[in-house]
């Protein structure tokens, strides 16, 4: 069985974790078969990209066999984990999570990774770094606490509690809540959205957002100067400001 399935819907790729009999655990080949498919959302024709896991969890984090059976070097795993986090983050167009059941440990901190997440009303999100002695990884220190702030994430990942969706989107882990079962299909429509979008505009928001995590605000606004000068450059941006004048619905074209 393919560890990751791949569907192309236009511009959409959707990527799917594929090891529902163990809740999408992440082991050595799911990791590069991740990474892969990632590579291919690089492609021109990809213009958003949609990341859910099959079956009944998104992720319930690191195999645990994998990790008991003592062969694993945590050091060069984590350098695939590592890969696959930089991947969605550096990605120059949208990354949006469905989350469905279980994202716990590394499987949420892949989620974190995305842009965006929808969530199933029946998702529950764990941190469980701590309920099994590790610290998180995975991009989780960087990502949680520039998501729900330092206090909220430092509570979540010592104490692990259960994060059911309703609270998870007062926290703001997530962006929308679904129907349980259909957060593939929100996200696949939220993704579609964004692809008929001024994507290389929202390449410069996620480069201008990467950045704002090192920079101060002096090199914060310069930043935003060279990013608007690209932005205003484009053939979207030019397309944005006719359609507002003709009072007609832009038609982007991710240039
Ligand atoms: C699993 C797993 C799993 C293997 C369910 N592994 N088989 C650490 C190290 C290095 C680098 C990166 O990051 C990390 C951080 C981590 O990610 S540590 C792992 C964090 N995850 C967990 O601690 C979750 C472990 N799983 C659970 O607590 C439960 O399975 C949950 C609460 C997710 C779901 O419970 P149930 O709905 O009761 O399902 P289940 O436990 O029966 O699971 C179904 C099957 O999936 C079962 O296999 P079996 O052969 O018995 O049917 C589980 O063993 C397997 N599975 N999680 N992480």
């Amino acid at each position: 069985m393919e560890p990751v399935l791949i569907h192309q819907h236009d511009a959409v790729l959707e990527i799917a974790l594929n090891r529902p009999d163990r809740l999408n655990a992440l082991d050595r080949s799911l990791l590069e078969a991740l990474s892969k498919a990632l590579e291919r959302a690089e492609g021109e024709s990809v213009r958003a990209v949609v990341l859910r896991g099959e079956g009944r969890a998104f992720s319930a984090g690191q195999d645990l066999r994998e990790a008991a059976g003592g062969e694993l070097d945590y050091q060069e795993h984590l350098e695939r984990y590592n890969r696959v986090v930089l991947q969605m983050r550096r990605l120059p167009k949208p990354v949006v999570a469905a989350v469905e059941g279980v994202a716990a440990g590394a499987g949420m901190a892949l989620a974190l990774a995305a842009d965006m997440r929808v969530a199933g009303r029946d998702a529950v999100f764990v941190t469980a770094f701590a309920r099994i002695g590790l610290v998180p990884d995975s991009g989780m220190t960087f990502t949680l606490p520039r998501t729900v702030g330092w206090g909220r994430a430092f509570e979540l990942l010592a104490l692990s509690p259960e994060i059911p969706a309703e609270r998870a989107l007062e926290l703001g882990l997530v962006n929308r809540l679904s129907e349980p079962g259909h957060a593939r299909n929100e996200a696949l429509a939220l993704a579609r959205e964004l692809a008929e979008g001024p994507t290389r505009t929202y390449a410069l928001i996620k480069e201008g957002l990467n950045a704002s995590a090192r920079l101060g605000l002096e090199e914060t606004l310069e930043l935003e100067a060279q990013l608007q000068k690209v932005a205003g450059s484009s053939r979207d941006h030019r397309e944005g400001v006719a359609a507002f004048l003709e009072k007609r619905r832009a038609n982007f074209e991710g240039r």
